[in-house]
């Protein structure tokens, strides 16, 4: 029998659009129990939330997010807000026993997370960091390989998440680009992500050593229209502000079972727009993927007689592969929005079947240990280790 899971999305911008799709998608490609009513869509700007919300079917819109957390009528608060406001809302959602769909990164300091998880524990409701890449089927796929021992002892993570969206130095200043908001620049925003990747295939972080860099220091103040990847506009303001996080950071990790890693984070790789991409090396096997060829995961077996061995290419599109039977026949790719819908499908089983979900808060306050450990090497020069 199918029941209801109300949900409220708090955020209407970039990550409101790829959520809204998700809730939406979701039980018409999966079978799940409860179906989500997009009950309630808030954020600031009305005239603007009154397009997201007829666009995507929200039923109601509100401006004022603390009348949201607490309404009767919400199960479900998604919070698809810059990071600076995941703390205050989150706690308000978890205080109000709501179950809790979070954006990564899930905070700014690791005080911030610490107070989350501990609202979270406090609620009993299921918690959730939006690290979405975990669920591309290739990524599952890695995983799976690693359980099975295809790759062995794993000495070696690579990872590297590579953007170039404000290597114009005429982009504006838009709250990723100021530490109040954002916290930290790439080394937050997109390590977070490989960092998460690292803990789910490779394991926990033991100590950090980290290098950021920063190249352009002031910038244009952003016209209204501005926004991630987008500049909002050609006019260029005249009144420019300072760039308070850094433009790339480059990290070393010891895990504790002993393989060593690389993390680079950057906005500005020209040329390389969303590449998200990580390699394992272990005693048995090699692994590698490239989010801008999702589908794909590269899989080397040092187990094979030496003259067929290499590097080969696997379509992750066979009914075998996580979430695809779902979708299309065999070599039918997916794309990004689809990880999202993967996440809403195993967050609402995870509240149907009361099970637990990962990347969660726990986890979550695991990463932000790893990359404020980073921060504190890249101010220090010093390893640091990580405080688990
Ligand atoms: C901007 O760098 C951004 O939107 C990130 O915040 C996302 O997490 C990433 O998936 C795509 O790029």
């Amino acid at each position: 029998m199918s029941k209801q899971l109300r949900v409220a999305i708090i955020g209407s911008r970039f990550m409101g659009k790829a959520h809204s799709n998700a809730w939406l998608q979701a039980g018409r490609f999966f079978d799940i129990v409860s179906q989500p009513v997009l009950k309630v869509a808030c954020g600031r700007d009305k005239e603007f939330l009154r397009e997201f919300a007829e666009r995507w079917g929200w039923e109601q819109t509100e401006t004022d997010w603390r009348k949201v957390v607490v309404r009767d009528d919400v199960d479900v608060v998604d919070i698809s807000l810059p990071q600076h406001l995941h703390c205050e809302v989150a706690t308000a959602a978890a205080q109000a026993g709501k179950h809790i769909f979070c954006e990564k990164p899930m905070a700014l300091t690791v005080a911030e997370a610490q107070a989350m998880l501990q609202a979270a524990q406090g609620a009993r409701i299921k918690h959730y960091i939006n690290h979405n890449y975990r669920r591309c089927p290739a990524v599952q796929l890695a995983r799976r390989l690693i359980e099975e021992g295809k790759i062995g002892r794993i000495f070696h993570w690579r990872g590297a998440y590579q953007q170039d969206w404000i290597v114009d130095p005429d982009f504006p200043l838009t709250w990723h680009l100021r530490k109040e908001t954002a916290g930290t620049g790439p080394h937050g925003d997109l390590n977070s992500h490989s960092v998460d990747l690292a803990h789910y295939l490779v394991g926990d972080i033991a100590t950090v050593g980290c290098l950021t860099a920063s190249f352009v220091r002031t910038r244009p103040l952003p016209s209204k229209g501005a926004g991630t990847f987008d500049a909002g506009g050609s006019s260029t303001s005249t009144e420019f502000g300072e760039v308070t996080v850094e433009d790339a950071s480059l990290m070393n990790v010891e895990f504790t079972n002993g393989a060593v890693g690389s993390f680079e984070a950057t906005r500005f790789a020209s040329g390389r727009k969303n590449r998200n991409t990580f390699e394992i090396y272990g005693s048995n096997g090699g692994l590698a993927f490239d989010l801008e060829r999702m589908n794909e995961l590269q899989y080397h077996s040092r187990v094979e007689p030496d003259y067929v061995q290499g590097f080969r290419t696997i379509l992750a599109t066979e009914p075998s592969h996580s979430y695809i039977r779902n979708w299309w026949p065999p070599g039918h790719i997916i794309g990004y929005e689809h990880s999202f819908v993967h996440a809403v499908v195993d967050f609402i089983n995870a509240i149907d079947k009361d099970l637990s979900i990962e990347p969660n808060f726990f986890d979550g306050l695991k990463c932000t240990k790893v990359l404020e450990a980073g921060l504190q090497s890249a101010a220090s020069g010093k390893r640091v280790p990580v405080m688990l």
